[in-house]
């Protein structure tokens, strides 16, 4: 049986046998040595933002049911690209998170390659690791709203965050394992009780994805998958497979429980649009946004943030009378493929109402459609969008006389 020619790279870990005796730190405490380090305990041990800060997730109501929870991100407060990780969105399908001891944690890889293996934290550890910035977005973000939470970019669009992640390429694993011809898609596997079960073509896991332990310099959050969890950079957040414990290669999709409830939408003619991975061209203005009051005319810069599962943010374009003129923002650095990008636009408030929007284009040229647009490319009308995902229309926020901002989408 053949190895994939990718495989064929160098491999690290020859074999389970080879790190045996090789223990992590483990340093001999010198005689010198006496009182043990103080540990300031409480706000002090790991510090909290300020109580006038307005920054917590926050929920559309309450959970429909106990095996789904979702709390979103509160892009309005946020500035960079970064969300705290304390702060980042969650969506989770499962009857409570698992408690993983790291010291009992296994990643299992399997199915058609020519070494089965399983890793332990620490022989993760061992491996070349990458850190790098990537946004998760779940498909159901953005999806347009009717009642007053359609007045929150935070309720709106606030399942997606940016984080820096760390950890070990699924590529670097898979070429320890020597993956077979034959092999085309593999099947992730998280910790759940439910065992949330997610299918990815193999092209995807050898190209970028990423196995994290790490999030924004610390240990990955027990919400977020600690110890481990699947980082598949642009595509829809439902592959990235939190507290990760098994990848099994395979030779076709597995459309296990959660990927074919969560995977098809229906379309306008009834018929399911099925594996929709990537992400398409999306933005936001996130100040002013929808719930803000501007306190009067002048000068008031407009940001937000862009987005793309093509790639690099090519451009961001604003406009401030609906959509009938845009001018170009401008892109903070760092601009990185498949990350949030800030822009920003320097505007002035005459008083008058106004329609502010944003539109984006990747690097492959896709622009962000409007709901007209979108509705027209699928040949349905813009209700659609209310109950279908990935929804990436431009978001326009009405500014009235007062200064209160109003969600503008129909
Ligand atoms: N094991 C596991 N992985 C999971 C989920 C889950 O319920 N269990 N939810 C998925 C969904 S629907 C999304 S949108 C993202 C959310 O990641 P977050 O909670 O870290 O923001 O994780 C995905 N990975
Ligand atoms: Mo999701």
């Amino acid at each position: 049986m053949g190895s994939h020619p990718r495989s064929d790279r160098r491999r690290f870990l020859t074999s389970g046998g080879a790190l045996a005796g090789f223990v992590m730190g483990a340093t001999r405490p010198g005689r010198s040595q006496t009182a043990a380090p103080y540990e300031p305990q409480g706000l002090l041990a790991y510090g909290q933002p300020s109580r006038f800060a307005n920054l917590v997730r926050r929920t559309t109501g309450r959970p429909t049911t106990i095996t789904d929870t979702a709390l979103m991100t509160p892009l309005q407060e946020l500035d960079g690209i970064i969300t705290p990780s304390g702060l980042h969105y969650l969506m989770d399908h499962v009857n409570g998170i698992p408690d993983i001891d790291p010291r009992q944690h296994r990643l299992l890889l399997h199915g058609m390659v020519d070494r089965p293996l399983t890793f332990t934290m620490e022989e993760l550890k061992r491996f070349p690791s990458v850190s790098r910035i990537h946004f998760l977005e779940c498909n159901a973000n953005s999806r347009p709203l009717r009642g007053p939470n359609r007045e929150s970019v935070q309720l709106v669009h606030g399942r997606t965050s940016c984080s820096e992640w760390t950890g070990v390429l699924l590529s670097v694993l898979l070429a320890e394992c020597g993956v077979q011809q034959q092999a085309s898609w593999i099947v992730a596997e998280g910790s759940d009780s439910n065992r949330y079960t997610m299918s990815i073509p193999l092209g995807k896991a050898l190209d970028d994805a990423l196995v994290a332990y790490a999030q924004n310099g610390e240990p990955v959050r027990p919400h977020q998958g600690y110890p481990l969890r699947l980082v598949v950079p642009g595509w829809e957040a439902i592959r990235a497979v939190k507290w990760l414990r098994r990848v099994h290669v395979v030779d076709q999709p597995y459309m296990a429980w959660h990927e074919s409830g969560n995977n098809a939408d229906t379309r306008p003619d009834g018929k399911g649009l099925w594996f929709r991975f990537e992400l398409g061209p999306k933005s936001v203005i996130t100040r002013p946004s929808g719930g803000q009051h501007l306190p009067g005319p002048g000068f008031c810069e407009i940001t937000g943030l862009a987005w793309s599962g093509g790639g690099i943010v090519r451009r961001v374009d604003v406009s401030t009378d609906g959509g009938r003129t845009y001018r170009e923002a401008e892109l903070q650095q760092p601009v990185l493929p498949h990350a949030h990008t800030r822009f920003r636009f320097p505007w002035r408030w005459n008083g008058e109402e106004a329609v502010l929007q944003s539109r984006c284009t990747d690097q492959r040229g896709e622009v962000q459609p409007t709901i007209e647009e979108a509705a027209k490319i699928l040949n349905a009308t813009i209700d659609y969008f209310y109950q279908a995902d990935h929804f990436n229309g431009i978001q326009p926020w009405k500014i009235a006389r007062d200064g209160s901002v109003t969600n503008a989408l129909p």
